[in-house]
């Protein structure tokens, strides 16, 4: 067994013996309150599900495993400009809660590398598909492909005691996440590159190698890709992505078909399709001002432009955030340190002091501040990825990390079927009435 497994056996066994005392002599204490608007909004706030490896605070932002991404960026091992970090530091924290050393992550990144093959099937299925099919979609359907492979769903088959799942689920992960770069790329090329596919460079790291097959080998946009694929990894387990593969996970679907579903949950656009959603609006608002440096008069009356058609305002707002994402002032201070000048970072930065003011002077908007995907294209425009229909696969690739991990927990705490309580309108209106009789 290699030493991650090890250790996550180890702490994942210890915290499962002490859930089950915890829950023989507390499993009846109350620990939320549920209001009728919560049942119709969306579930905001119910706490209903356990997420081993973040967790999100409204107003600080997420902490991995109790650390900030300003902890993260100084404590984790870092790529090769010294100055971001390492996705596969970030894998390793969430998998079992330690800062890894620099040779931990150097075995992670070559155990990686040695299981990154794809099966040839797999390139052929998306071979099949048009090539305006959206770059999710595709993401989608190749992961689906890529099942094939799994060693849950074949163990399974085969008949398997429960107290293995974690170990085919490990498995699963590891091969999964040592593919998607891979499979990543390809989208990408054979969408926007004429099928001028890049072999992989096995010197690289996980981000870098990423970078190299997308086509793009400036060592500023390997440092961003570090970062990038840092920051979106996981952001506790309620959000649309990471729950749909909680729920998923938990009927016992292997790990292919659980991320599969997550990520067309993150194919949404007021989740990670939010991403393209962003440049494309900055793009139509240049192409309608007729400008690359608007004013914040001329933004201003863009946004307001876009609330009267009854749009959302893409990148910004959050479900649980009351404060400006972290993520979105990290890729900030990013294009601060290694982009001196760029017209669409200074559009992104001029929309983030324009649009609170307006959101928030709605009076209905929680939250009017950036979120991640506020900032994220522009950074990829300036290196050249200017294809935005797919950025919400970089983030896809990322969002694997975390998701995964998570599942690793929840298969080895022997978490059960997911199965909430549904209500109909004629229940919710007879609690209503009772209410108003007492
Ligand atoms: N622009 C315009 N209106 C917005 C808004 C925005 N960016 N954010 C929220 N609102 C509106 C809602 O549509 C809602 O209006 P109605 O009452 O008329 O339906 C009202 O404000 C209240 O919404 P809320 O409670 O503040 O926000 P929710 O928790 O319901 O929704 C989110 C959160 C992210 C879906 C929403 O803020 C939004 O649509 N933002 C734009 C899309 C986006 O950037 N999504 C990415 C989120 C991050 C990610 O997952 O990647």
């Amino acid at each position: 067994m290699d030493a991650l497994k090890q250790k996550f056996f180890e702490k994942s066994s210890a915290l499962k013996a002490e859930i089950k005392a915890m829950l023989k002599s507390h499993g009846g204490l109350v620990v939320d309150d549920v209001t009728l608007g919560q049942v119709y909004g969306g579930a905001r706030d119910i706490k209903m599900m356990v997420w081993e490896t973040s967790e999100l605070d409204a107003m600080e932002g997420i902490r991995f495993r109790n650390m900030s991404i300003p902890e993260l960026k100084e404590k984790l091992p870092k790529g090769a400009d010294g100055k971001q970090p390492l996705p596969e530091a970030l894998f390793w924290l969430m998998l079992v809660g330690e800062i890894p050393t620099d040779a931990e992550v150097a075995w992670l990144t070559a155990e990686w590398r040695k299981r990154s093959d794809v099966p040839e099937h797999v390139f052929r299925t998306l071979d099949a598909l048009p090539e305006h099919t959206h770059a999710m979609t595709q993401f989608s359907i190749a992961i689906n492909a890529l099942q094939t492979e799994s060693i849950f769903a074949r163990r399974y088959d085969e008949g398997f005691p429960k107290d293995e799942y974690w170990d085919a689920t490990y498995e699963d992960t590891m091969n999964l996440i040592a593919r998607l770069p891979r499979i990543a790329a390809y989208i990408y090329r054979r969408t926007y590159a004429n099928h001028q596919h890049i072999a992989p460079n096995p010197q690289e790291d996980w981000s870098g190698n990423y970078a190299h097959m997308l086509g793009f080998d400036n060592a500023d946009f390997k440092a961003l890709m570090r970062l990038y694929l840092t920051i979106h990894a996981d952001h506790e387990g309620g959000n649309a992505s990471a729950h749909t593969t909680h729920l998923v996970g938990s009927t016992l679907s292997d790990p292919y078909l659980t991320f599969a579903a997550g990520m067309n949950a993150l194919a949404g656009p007021l989740h990670g399709l939010a991403n393209q959603e962003v440049i494309k609006w900055i793009f139509d608002m240049l192409d309608e001002i007729g400008t690359t440096a608007p004013s914040k008069e001329q933004i201003a009356d863009y946004v307001n432009a876009t609330l009267a058609k009854g749009q959302v305002v893409p990148g910004y707002g959050h479900a649980v955030l009351r404060q400006p994402d972290p993520r979105f002032i990290a890729q900030m201070e990013f294009a601060k340190e290694y982009i001196r000048h760029d017209d669409v970072v200074e559009v992104v930065w001029k929309v983030y002091n324009v649009v609170p003011g307006i959101l928030g002077a709605l009076g209905k908007v929680k939250n009017p501040w950036p979120n991640v995907d506020a900032h994220s294209g522009a950074l990829l425009v300036h290196y050249g990825l200017k294809e935005y229909g797919y950025y919400t696969v970089l983030f896809g690739v990322s969002r694997a990390l975390g998701v995964l991990a998570a599942l690793c927990w929840s298969r080895a705490l022997g978490f059960p079927l997911e199965r909430p309580k549904s209500v109909t309108t004629e229940w919710a209106m007879a609690q209503v009435a009772k209410s108003i009789e007492q």
